[in-house]
């Protein structure tokens, strides 16, 4: 049971703070148990409202003093913070307050982690360090002095530039650190700690020197250069590209073992969970890699998009996120290949955010009420809402984005700004009306494209509908703007008509091509010009046709992938065989030696078994976890038999002599390799991969070789020898903790996760050790979907055991159940027990209530 009843925010109650925030001041004296902080912050009368009340956010806090302009104040102060009467003209208020960082386990605010000092503030931690107008829209400048004891906390960071560091009483020093760059208090940050650092500097293109390091516990120091390079990376392209170059004398990012997510934008601090930043070749494998490339490019991105130009309010979070992702995907596709980046991010989203859309956690991309923000930092929040940007950019074009773009950042630099400013400035570059483009922000739900084409006297007539259901955020829903990009193919696979972008505004809308000789096969959607489903009714013969044929990569990709979807429902439903359609097409594709290496993987990759369940269920059927899973093992057991002749073949090619390298080329062979292997393995019980695992000198190779091992259910004895090897590295333990249970056989798999949850490293404190053991058992389908109720009971009693220690993560893991009413009368019935047990809990948190309640309510 929840304590008090939650308060749900709208973003139609909108209204600003009553005073403006000049300077803040902040000087801590850091101790694990009884931080003192004192602040002084200048406030002045807000010009744009009359409302003078004086509220700060703080909570868990203990108030030492509090005074204004030098007089002590006694304010009224609750949980969620103070009260008191304070002029219609500027003023200084002080506070001194003492935490608690040791007992922080929910790693918001300011908390200890390994010994060292760190903080996570987006989006409502400040008020956990402090009394503050904890809300974006209210910036100002701080200057940060921070006291530790110099022995234990050598290194003390916070925003901005440093200011000097000495020392006042006999074994402590301090640190003065200044931020110019007016600020929320979302993107403050402290780190104190031993720590060392890899250095670097990098030049910008006005000239303004920049020292660069990345803070790590000592240990970690090889394990950086990787990080650095792609920091350098980021800050060359974000100014080739966007013309936005860096700002501060310093940049520094550190790397912190318990974190709750990826990474943090705090203003010239980035802090990073160590699996987002700490890399080498013996301990991280190439999708770490490329992971890591992403995530400090994306944090670094959020310098311009995020920091300089932040969000009036939460409502308006994708408006830093949605373009930051589609920033950091832009500069990836620069990087590596463009079209294995868009397949990727297409089968992200697929798996993650229309599961999100289609369910009881649909909202849209602009949410217009939460009860806890951080439950709101989603997949559609961050990935639909860079597919929205996508979209803007292909129908304005790529001059038009970049003008409106310099616009934005002319215009909004400085401001804490709304999706309607975003808009706006699209509007007055381009003269375009967006509003109906702007449903995109505010309808939930993915929509649904049907295609009907006719063919009459060389004219060729595709007529699209499109449906958005409704749903509890959207119950009377309105066509949208929908960018198709189409192309026509002849019957000898000639491209007829070149990639042409079709705009869609009605609920149904015919467009015709005339001068054809012969009736064309259309490719639709190319490059996924719009994040809708597509209901094509195409034979196989049309899709085995694209599969061979399409000049476009995306959907050349798509084409087999429709076919293993096809193929693989037919089979779990009806029983039916694996399609020959398939498995020609893909050989085919397999044999074609021009082909990039990354791209013949991903054919040879499937549909996730969650993915196929829920497109099961779109069509009307009751998915089965077990036979989904059956059909999975069957069509892979197919392929391999289908492509025995040639997988060795490829294996070898693959092999990559040079020394290791984590770059696109490099790692695209690995991946074929470690695609043939996984079907090699079903054919030869594991030799290769046995083979492969001894001579490995790399994570890559050793943890692909590992993981086909336990498929084939060998491998105990690597298993072993790979915990002993690597035992004192805690990211590569996750990976041995996640491998097993991700390529455990369903049936055992509630099992193999209970007896790791047993095992002495399972820190479940740790939010990386808990997603790498309970976040995989729910990845393993049919498994966390057995028939007894098993995988949702041992889920729910995690749940509720690690809902008091750190409800963010606690929350974030409830979406496991999103997907319950896909699922029979019987699973229906024991998800529904099990979430009722969650909500029975004393003193829940608001973030897993929120979750919960949600999903249950559908
Ligand atoms: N802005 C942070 C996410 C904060 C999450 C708060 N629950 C990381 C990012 O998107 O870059
Ligand atoms: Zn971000």
């Amino acid at each position: 049971m929840r304590d008090a009843a939650p308060t749900t925010i709208y973003l139609k109650d909108y209204a600003p703070f009553g005073y403006c925030v000049d300077n803040v001041e902040l000087e801590f004296t850091l101790h694990p148990t009884a931080t003192r902080v004192k602040s002084r912050i200048a406030f002045r009368p807000n010009p744009e409202t009359t409302d003078r009340t004086f509220f700060l956010h703080g909570e868990q806090l203990k108030l030492i003093s509090a005074a204004i302009d030098g007089a002590p104040v006694t304010p009224e102060v609750t949980d969620t913070g103070l009260t008191c009467d304070a002029p219609d003209a500027p003023f200084t208020f002080e506070a001194e307050v003492e935490i608690n960082p040791q007992a922080n386990t929910a790693l918001e605010g300011l908390y200890m982690s390994n010994g060292m000092y760190c903080t996570q503030c987006e989006a409502e931690g400040f008020r956990k360090i402090t009394y503050y107008p904890d809300r974006p829209d209210v910036m100002g400048v701080f200057t940060v002095r921070i006291t530790a004891p110099q022995d234990e906390m050598p290194v003390l960071l916070s925003n901005g530039n440093p200011e000097g560091m000495g020392s006042d009483a006999p074994d402590t020093h301090y640190a003065v650190w200044h931020d110019p760059w007016p600020k929320p208090a979302y993107l403050f940050a402290l780190v104190a700690g031993h720590l060392i650092a890899h250095e670097d500097s990098f030049t910008t293109a006005s000239g303004k020197h920049v020292k660069l390091a990345i803070w790590v516990r000592p240990g970690d120091e090889h394990k950086c250069a990787f990080a650095m390079e792609a920091l350098k990376k980021s800050m060359t392209w974000d100014e080739e590209v966007y013309g936005r170059e860096y700002d501060l004398d310093e940049f520094n990012i550190v790397a912190v073992d318990d974190f709750n997510m990826g990474a943090m934008e705090n203003k010239g601090l980035n802090i990073f969970n160590s699996s987002a930043v700490l890399a080498s070749p013996e301990t991280a494998t190439d999708l770490n890699f490329e992971r890591i490339e992403a995530i400090v490019a994306h944090e670094y991105f959020h310098n311009w998009t995020g920091n300089r130009i932040t969000c009036r309010d939460w409502f308006q979070l994708c408006l830093k996120e949605g373009l930051t992702v589609y920033r950091d995907a832009q500069f990836t596709a620069d990087m590596r290949s463009a079209p294995v980046k868009r397949i990727n991010d297409v089968i992200d989203l697929r798996g993650r955010q229309f599961p999100e859309d289609q369910g009881p956690l649909s909202h849209p991309v602009r949410p217009e009420s939460f009860q806890e923000i951080n439950n709101f930092y989603t997949a559609t929040v961050y990935e639909k809402g860079a597919e929205v940007i996508g979209m803007l950019k292909r129908l304005v074009g790529d001059e038009a984005y970049k003008k409106a773009l310099d616009l934005y950042f002319d215009r909004h630099d400085g401001q804490a700004c709304t999706i309607e400013d975003w808009l706006k400035v699209f509007e007055d570059t381009t003269g375009r009306d967006l509003s109906q483009f702007k449903r995109w922000y505010s309808q939930a739900g993915t929509p649904r494209l049907s295609v009907a084409e006719a063919w009459e006297d060389g004219t060729y007539t595709l007529t699209f509908t499109q449906t958005l259901p409704p749903s509890a955020t959207t119950p009377d829903p309105q066509p949208q703007v929908i960018p198709i990009n189409i192309g026509l193919l002849s019957p000898n696979g000639d491209e007829v008509v070149p990639t042409t972008m079709l705009e869609m505004t009605e609920a149904t809308q015919s467009f015709t091509f005339d001068g054809l000789a012969t009736k064309p096969t259309p490719s639709i959607l190319r490059d996924f010009s719009a994040p809708v489903v597509l209901d094509r009714e195409a034979d196989s013969a049309e899709r085995a046709f694209l599969l061979a044929h399409d000049t476009d990569p995306f959907n050349r990709w798509e084409a087999g992938r429709a076919l293993a979807r096809a193929t693989l429902s037919a089979m779990a439903t009806e029983g039916a065989t694996p399609e020959t359609a398939y498995l020609d097409g893909i050989a085919a594709v397999l044999r074609d030696d021009s082909l990039d290496p990354a791209y013949r993987a991903l054919m040879l990759g499937m549909p996730g078994q969650s993915d196929l369940a829920g497109s099961i269920a779109q069509a009307g059927m009751t998915p089965d976890p077990m036979k989904i899973w059956q059909a999975s093992e069957t069509l892979k057991q197919a392929l391999a038999q289908h492509c025995q002749d040639l997988l060795p073949r490829l294996y070898a090619e693959s092999h990559v002599d040079a020394p290791y390298r984590p770059d696109a080329e490099q790692s695209g062979k690995r991946a074929l390799a470690s695609a043939a292997l996984s079907l090699l393995s079903r054919l030869d019980g594991g030799a290769q991969a046995a083979q492969q695992y001894q001579k490995a000198d790399n994570m890559t190779l050793q943890l692909s070789a590992l993981g086909c091992l336990l498929s084939a259910e060998a491998g105990e004895e690597e298993l072993q020898a790979f915990y002993d090897q690597w035992q004192a590295d805690r990211l590569v333990i996750d990976k041995w903790f996640m491998l097993q249970i991700v390529h455990a056989d369903p049936t055992k798999a509630a099992a193999v996760t209970q007896t790791l949850t047993e095992h002495p490293d399972f820190n479940w404190k740790n939010p990386n050790r808990f997603r790498s053991t309970l976040g995989a058992f729910a990845m393993n389908h049919a498994g966390f979907h057995a028939a007894d109720g098993s995988g949702y009971g041992l889920m729910t009693d995690w749940l509720i055991k690690l809902d008091p220690v750190n409800p963010q993560t606690t929350a974030r893991m409830c979406s496991a159940f999103q997907t319950w009413k896909r699922y029979d009368g019987d699973r229906q019935g024991l998800m529904r027990d099990a979430m009722e047990r969650i909500m029975g809990q004393q003193g829940l948190s608001r973030d897993t209530g929120e979750m919960i309640g949600r999903i249950l309510n559908a």
